[in-house]
């Protein structure tokens, strides 16, 4: 009697603990116009609440996550949940016209998911039009209770979210390129939470300031949420220990610079093991083709022991900036980053492969008889030469109300034509336009190469897979050779991401298992790009186990 007794306690002990470590958060995001004065020009923008960025979603691994979204403002709305897998929660992602109609003018949604099998930092952001420019925030996906960090403890954490900032309204920018058919206007200013920095000349300057004391560590959660503009990221004087990339556990690695493309996360930490003072904390464009960027340098400080009081007697340290065109000190820290590949935190990179995709990732030009400026033509951009062209209702609902003619699931395995891709193209600029998709059966294993063109100009794409981590196992210059370059691939500690650049002028290889029923948005994270049609989905069927089928939609899932 006592034995059992006592097992029936732990018992419960066991299920109490359980319990308490998971947890559902709720959260309320307004969407709401801001006038927003902490630039030089003053202006109206789309914002969580009402901040730029918007406020943390805190968050531990394991929990239910409850989000209602308001739409207060003129525009269509959706959030995305950057990074999170939604496991079988599709409904749950966010992209407008893929796993949902917008939320309308006056409604709300509640986004509800489960964060399953990850921790670290990724973010939300709006995912239509170019609303996510201003409406964005961090996500911090703590560990579970009792599961500590790979690394040690740092004493304290901060987020910096680096953004780009245009003196028009965004959705002006935009509509004047596609009525041109050209490209858009470069932003005005990159932004660190917020702020131009210190640097730049507008009045009420100062920018985000980091207090540290001697001989601690910080950890910084670096989030590029800039629209369309590839980062470096520099502390004077100090080296950054890079720890995790997009919530997953990298070996960690020392460097003066990182670079985060639109779409990536980065956590490093820096200790303050300098002379007490202010160091200049910098972020500026990488571009390493001829491209026009914002080359505004973003500034923030970091200050010892509380200097920033007696700021005018204490000279602060610069750094000097990375020339944006500076490939090599992108590719030093690019082949630095591997999986942390631990027992705890083991790589399961998939190593038998049922799909073997190729796609072609670039520009085209298409005719446009109303675009004058663009003498009658505009450029689009395309995967596998097809121009993707949004549906009137959103893919996954197709999918599961079998609602007929919203896409077609042929979406080719491999570029129409084969030619010299990072050559100066073919004569023919053209591309296909349509809404496909590319099937998958669930636990399907992919291998996905990613291979830029030259056409009109190479170029760095950062591309993003929604519902998946992948692992980036090969990357290379020039065109993709199936027979030599699998020789070098790294089966066994590549860095697994959700979102990767396609380097200029050269490919990249990644591979994920489709373990995620649903319709899976896979896009470049220059948003200019995804404007322009460099996007597709995957739709991956449901399995036949228990847990292997999108859950139902829930009952305020918006119409169309
Ligand atoms: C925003 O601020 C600017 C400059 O201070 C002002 O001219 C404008 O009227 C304000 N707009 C709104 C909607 O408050
Ligand atoms: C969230 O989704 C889960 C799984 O479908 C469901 O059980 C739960 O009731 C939902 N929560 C709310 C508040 O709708
Ligand atoms: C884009 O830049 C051009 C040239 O500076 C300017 O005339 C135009 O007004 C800008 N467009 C927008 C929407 O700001
Ligand atoms: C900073 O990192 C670089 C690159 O790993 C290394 O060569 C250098 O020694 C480090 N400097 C310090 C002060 O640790
Ligand atoms: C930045 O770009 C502008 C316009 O493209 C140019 O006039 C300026 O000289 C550039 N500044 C630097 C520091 O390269
Ligand atoms: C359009 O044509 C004019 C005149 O030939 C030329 O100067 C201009 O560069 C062209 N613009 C584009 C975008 O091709
Ligand atoms: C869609 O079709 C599939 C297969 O024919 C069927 O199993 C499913 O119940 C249908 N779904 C709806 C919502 O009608
Ligand atoms: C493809 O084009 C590039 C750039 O012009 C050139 O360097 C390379 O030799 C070409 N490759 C082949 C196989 O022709
Ligand atoms: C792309 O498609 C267009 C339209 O069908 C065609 O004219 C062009 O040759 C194709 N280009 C390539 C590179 O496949
Ligand atoms: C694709 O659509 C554009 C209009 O956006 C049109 O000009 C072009 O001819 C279309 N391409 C094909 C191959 O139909
Ligand atoms: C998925 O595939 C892996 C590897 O082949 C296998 O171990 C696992 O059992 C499969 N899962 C399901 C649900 O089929
Ligand atoms: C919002 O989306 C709905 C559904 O697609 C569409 O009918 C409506 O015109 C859009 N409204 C605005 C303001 O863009
Ligand atoms: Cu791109």
């Amino acid at each position: 009697m006592g034995l059992k007794g006592l097992m029936i306690l732990v018992f419960f002990a066991c299920v109490g603990v359980t319990l308490v470590e998971s947890r559902v958060r709720h959260y309320k995001f307004d969407i709401v116009t801001k006038n927003y004065t902490r630039l030089c020009h003053s202006k109206p923008i789309v914002t969580v609440n009402g901040r730029f960025p918007g406020p943390t979603l805190y968050a531990r691994e394991g929990d239910n996550v409850l989000v209602r979204v308001v739409n207060h403002v003129k525009y269509n709305v959706s959030i995305h949940w950057h990074g999170i897998r939604q496991l079988r929660t599709g409904w749950a992602d966010g992209p407008a016209f893929v796993t949902q109609c917008p939320i309308q003018p006056g409604q709300s949604y509640l986004y509800n998911f489960t964060i399953t099998g990850q921790r670290g930092t990724l973010f939300y952001h709006a995912h239509i039009l170019w609303l996510r420019a201003t409406a964005h925030g961090a996500i911090v996906i703590l560990p579970k209770l009792g599961v500590p960090y790979p690394f040690p403890k740092p004493h304290k954490e901060a987020v910096v979210i680096l953004a780009e900032w245009w003196k028009s309204d965004v959705e002006a920018v935009i509509n004047e390129a596609l009525k041109s058919g050209l490209a858009p206007n470069v932003s005005d200013s990159h932004t660190i939470n917020g702020h131009p920095g210190p640097l730049s000349n507008c009045p009420g300057k100062g920018g985000f300031n980091l207090k540290v004391e001697c001989g601690k560590t910080y950890m910084l959660r670096i989030i590029n949420a800039a629209l369309n503009e590839e980062l470096f990221f520099k502390v004077a004087g100090h080296n950054l220990t890079v720890v995790e990339v997009d919530a997953t556990y990298v070996k960690p690695f020392q460097t003066n610079t990182i670079v985060v493309a639109p779409g990536q996360t980065t956590n490093v930490l820096v200790k303050a093991n300098k002379n007490i003072g202010k160091y200049l904390v910098a972020a500026s464009p990488f571009m390493d083709a001829p491209i026009a960027v914002d080359n505004n340098t973003a500034t923030a400080t970091i200050n010892y022991n509380n200097t920033l009081e007696e700021s005018n007697s204490i000279s602060t340290t610069f750094t000097s900036i990375p020339p944006k065109n500076a490939t090599p000190v992108a590719n030093t820290f690019l082949d630095s980053l591997r999986a942390l590949n631990s027992e705890n935190y083991p790589a399961r990179v998939p190593l038998k492969i049922d799909h073997h995709l190729l796609f072609t990732v670039g520009l085209g030009v298409n005719p446009c008889p109303s675009c004058k400026q663009g003498n009658g033509s505009r450029v689009v951009a395309s995967i596998n030469n097809v121009t993707f062209v949004m549906p009137k209702i959103a893919l996954l609902q197709a999918h599961y109300f079998n609602i007929s003619g919203v896409y077609t699931d042929d979406f080719p395995k491999n570029p129409p034509h084969v030619y010299n891709f990072t050559g100066s193209g073919p004569k023919n600029l053209q591309t296909n336009n349509g809404t496909k998709v590319y099937r998958l059966t669930y636990n399907a294993t992919v291998q996905l190469v990613l291979q830029d063109t030259g056409i009109i100009s190479p170029e760095n794409h950062p591309i993003h897979l929604h519902g998946f981590n992948f692992f980036a196992v090969g990357r290379g210059l020039g065109n993709y050779n199936p027979n030599k370059d699998p020789k070098k691939f790294n089966l066994v500690d590549p860095v697994e991401r959700n979102t990767i650049g396609v380097p200029s002028g050269g490919w990249i290889a990644i591979r994920f298992r489709a373990d995620n029923p649903g319709v899976w948005f896979m896009h470049c994270h220059l948003e200019v790009h995804t404007t322009w049609g460099l996007k597709m989905a995957f739709l991956v069927d449901n399995g036949k186990g228990p847990n292997e089928s999108i859950l139902p939609p829930p009952k305020d899932l918006p119409k169309c």
